[in-house]
């Protein structure tokens, strides 16, 4: 008999309510949940593959031990965490707290209780090297916050919107960055419907791109150049919110002073757009200067972020946003109030800027520190590798994938064999675990319980992420692991270890990631002789909720809250503004002016341009083991028609993709919806060095190789250049 329960996606941080039905313990398939208000029905492939991922024959079920080079042996959960904790307490008391790090990967969304106890882990044994994939992800994000601060109202609302800038991101596809995830291609759809009109620049006429008003279908890596443009116009004919900027905003003059060398002539030949589009952009964009509550947001995702100058480009959408006045307003309803998170005030008023970057703790290469985004992942290779005092020697990877995912894959090869103990937590034996020491498997998402917290926090990171609804669902476990398996949740790993080196560990509240309010997280110390429950962490993180857990978990299966939070006016005597004329900022767009376009090197040698793109059946290289669900099991490289028929090539020929730092070989494809000169690839195929330049089309190639993290990364944050890759094609 089939049983059904309402339970949550947690493949990604959609967060999308499903129907999970289940026979006779086994979860057979995932279905959307009509009934829900808020995701009402919506699903994806990825959370419809959950069935497969759940009962996949692959899936570890049992700690794997290296045995030899090439095998591990079973081990029992308690005997593997003994001897971890054994192993890890020889290496401090030899090279002391810094040689432990931990990575965390994307992943985590669908283990949102371990981060914190992985944390916690950390400071107890008083080790600063927690890294995630944050900073090879969109670190510019929390840089651009810093330098220009925020916005106590927070968000605009997309639905009310008249205009909407998305940079270099595919919200259709990824579900991120741009629009609401529930449902993004309907949601975009519905604004188009609305007359909100949606700009779009990117190099491909993407799935979201195709839903544009404008597009801009710009050379990649001209974002600054662009959004400088977009500026520059607003400010010459005068688009902007005058009383706004004269009572809230900073650095004006400086910011007019620097966009003015952005001449549309000057960008829409750099970007190789047309000239009027670009001022038609602008035009639209402020169109609906001094209209509370109408003004749209400029939301950038990982094509920007990745090809240089990521921090300056959300910096300039974050200007772009402020000359316009494109914030919530005293009176205006409040677009994302807290559920699951604390209630909190929210004020048209600045939170001025803040320190975002040179944070004490300092990398040994390339003068790297930690900053708002966390410690540069990019360096953590060159910390394994780098001999002598605080050289990392243990990393434990906590739902990431490093060998698929990080900058540089021989340097990460070399870098995770260099290591005395690396310890993979993941449910499959990844690229990554076939190099660990012990692979530690979990139990999956549906075998524990989940509330949709992480998922409103992350309105934090970026627009059109989080719930723009006060809406919340908590569901618990709705199956067992598989008989017989000795699995253990990511978050109890990292306990297990605690308790057997003496260490108080802690999961904080999530008060703490509220950007709007200046309180620090509460501390819950866990017990830790009688072990807590999941549900029990789950109630310590949201102890400080607006609506309590037990209140939503009287609702199974989502409700939108009656929350009906206004924006509040800015206090008396505030004088906090915001930042738009960053001296650092305005010094890397005179470095962006003056830099030629586009190198010698790359357009002689290298002429092609690889950049980044997402495929709707993974995320990231999770789900490529799900071999019904995946189709191609290659990452095709994408190429205009008219490039192919240049070079003599048909799609499905095998070509060599030579960086000026390494080379892979890509399976061309043809694809008109790209800009002559573009390659468009997906990371995080292939496989380990070695192994795919023969078996390219069975296991696709890996982009990350193409990548140096020594040349060419964002001197604050590390990140490299990850999209916007000059390459050159040769036919094998
Ligand atoms: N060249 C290039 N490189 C890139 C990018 C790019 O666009 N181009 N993108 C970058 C970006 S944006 C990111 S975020 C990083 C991603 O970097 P990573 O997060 O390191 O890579 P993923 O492949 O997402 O790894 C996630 C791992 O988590 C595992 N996993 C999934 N669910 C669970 C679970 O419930 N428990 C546990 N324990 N494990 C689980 C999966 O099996 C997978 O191995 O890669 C970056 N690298
Ligand atoms: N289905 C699916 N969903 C995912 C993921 C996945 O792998 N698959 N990964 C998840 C993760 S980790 C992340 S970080 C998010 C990312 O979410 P997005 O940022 O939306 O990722 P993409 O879909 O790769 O969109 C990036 C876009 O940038 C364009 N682009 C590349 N270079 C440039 C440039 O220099 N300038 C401009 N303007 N555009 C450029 C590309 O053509 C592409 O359309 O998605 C998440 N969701
Ligand atoms: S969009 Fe994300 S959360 Fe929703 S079904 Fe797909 S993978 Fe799951
Ligand atoms: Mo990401």
């Amino acid at each position: 008999m089939t049983n059904t329960h309402s339970a949550i996606c947690r493949v990604c941080p959609a967060y999308c309510q499903i129907i999970a039905h289940v026979d006779a313990g086994k979860l057979t398939k995932v279905t959307g949940d009509k009934d829900d208000p808020y995701f009402k029905g919506y699903t994806c492939p990825k959370g419809r593959a959950l069935p497969e991922q759940h009962n996949n024959p692959n899936r570890l079920l049992h700690c794997q031990k290296r045995a030899s080079a090439n095998t591990f042996e079973n081990i029992g959960s308690e005997a593997a965490m003994d001897e971890i904790a054994d192993k890890i307490a020889a290496i401090i008391e030899k090279h002391g707290p810094r040689s432990v790090a931990v990575y965390g990967g994307t992943g985590q969304v669908s283990t949102p209780v371990a981060p914190s106890v992985a944390v916690s882990f950390l400071m107890g044994i008083g080790s600063p090297m927690h890294f995630t994939s944050s900073t090879i992800d969109q670190p510019g994000k929390h840089i651009a916050m810093a330098a220009h601060g925020l916005w106590g109202a927070g968000e605009l609302d997309f639905n009310t919107a008249n205009s909407w800038i998305i940079v270099g991101a595919n919200p259709v596809i990824s579900k991120a960055s741009g629009a609401p995830g529930n449902n993004p291609a309907q949601r975009l759809k519905a604004a188009q419907e609305r007359g909100t009109k949606l700009i779009v620049i990117d190099p491909r006429v993407t799935e979201t791109a195709k839903r544009a008003h404008i597009h801009l279908q710009a050379k990649p890596g001209e974002d600054p150049t662009i959004l400088a443009g977009l500026l520059n116009i607003i400010i010459t004919e005068k688009l902007y919110d005058q009383a706004f900027i004269e009572e809230d905003v900073e650095g004006f003059e400086a910011l007019a002073e620097r966009v003015a060398l952005f001449t549309p002539e000057y960008v829409a030949k750099r970007a190789e757009i047309d000239v009027d589009q670009l001022i038609a952009a602008a035009r639209t964009y402020a169109s609906a200067v001094g209209q509370s509550g109408r003004g749209g947001a400029v939301t950038l995702g990982t094509g920007p972020n990745m090809s240089l100058h990521g921090s300056l480009s959300e910096y300039l959408g974050y200007c772009l946003m402020s000359v316009c006045g494109y914030w919530s307003r005293a009176g205006d309803k409040v677009t994302k109030p807290n559920v699951l998170t604390p209630a909190y005030i929210a004020k048209a008023q600045a939170r001025p800027p803040y320190k975002g970057w040179d944070y004490p703790e300092k990398m040994r290469v390339r003068n790297l520190s930690k900053t708002a985004s966390g410690m540069p992942t990019a360096a953590l290779a060159d910390e394994m590798l780098l001999e002598g005092e605080g050289q990392v020697k243990v990393l434990i990877c906590l739902a990431g994938n490093p060998m698929m995912a990080w900058p540089d894959q021989n340097k990460t090869y070399k870098a995770l064999k260099n290591l005395e103990l690396l310890v993979v937590l993941d449910y499959h034996m990844t690229a990554t675990a076939e190099l660990a020491h012990y692979v530690i498997p979990p139990k999956l998402s549906l075998e524990t319980p989940a509330t949709t917290q992480l998922c409103e926090g992350n309105k934090h990171y970026g627009y059109g992420l989080g719930f723009d609804e006060p809406y919340a669902s908590y569901a618990p476990a709705v199956v067992e692991p598989p008989k017989g398996a000795d699995v253990v949740e990511e978050w109890a790993f990292f306990y297990g270890l605690g308790q057997r080196m003496g260490l108080n560990l802690f999961v904080a509240s999530q008060t703490g990631w509220d950007k709007f309010q200046e309180s620090s997280p509460a501390f819950a110390f866990l017990d830790m002789k009688n072990k807590p429950t999941t549900d029990e962490l789950h109630e310590h993180l949201t102890a400080n909720a607006r609506i309590s857990l037990e209140e939503v978990k009287k609702h199974r299966g989502g409700k939108i809250y009656e929350v009906k939070e206004i924006v509040q006016p800015k206090d008396p005597a505030f004088e906090g503004k915001l930042c738009i004329g960053n001296a650092m900022m305005m010094q890397e767009l005179a470095d962006v002016f003056a830099e030629p376009p586009a190198s010698q090197e790359a357009v002689n040698d290298f002429p092609f341009r690889l950049v980044c793109r997402r495929l709707n059946s993974v995320i990231n290289s999770a789900g490529r083991e799900l071999k019904k669900s995946l189709g191609k099991q290659y990452n095709p490289a994408y190429m205009h028609p008219d490039d192919l028929n240049r070079l003599g090539l048909s799609s499905g020929d095998t070509v060599l993709l030579s960086s000026p730092h390494s080379a892979i070989r890509g399976i061309v494809e043809a694809d008109a919806t790209l800009l002559n000169g573009i390659i468009s690839m997906t990371h995080a195929f292939g496989g380990n060095p070695g192994e795919d330049d023969d078996k390219v089309i069975e296991i696709g190639s890996n982009t990350g190789r193409l990548v140096s993290v020594e040349k060419n990364y964002d001197p604050i944050t590390g990140i490299p250049l990850m999209s916007n890759i000059p390459v050159r094609v040769d036919c094998i």
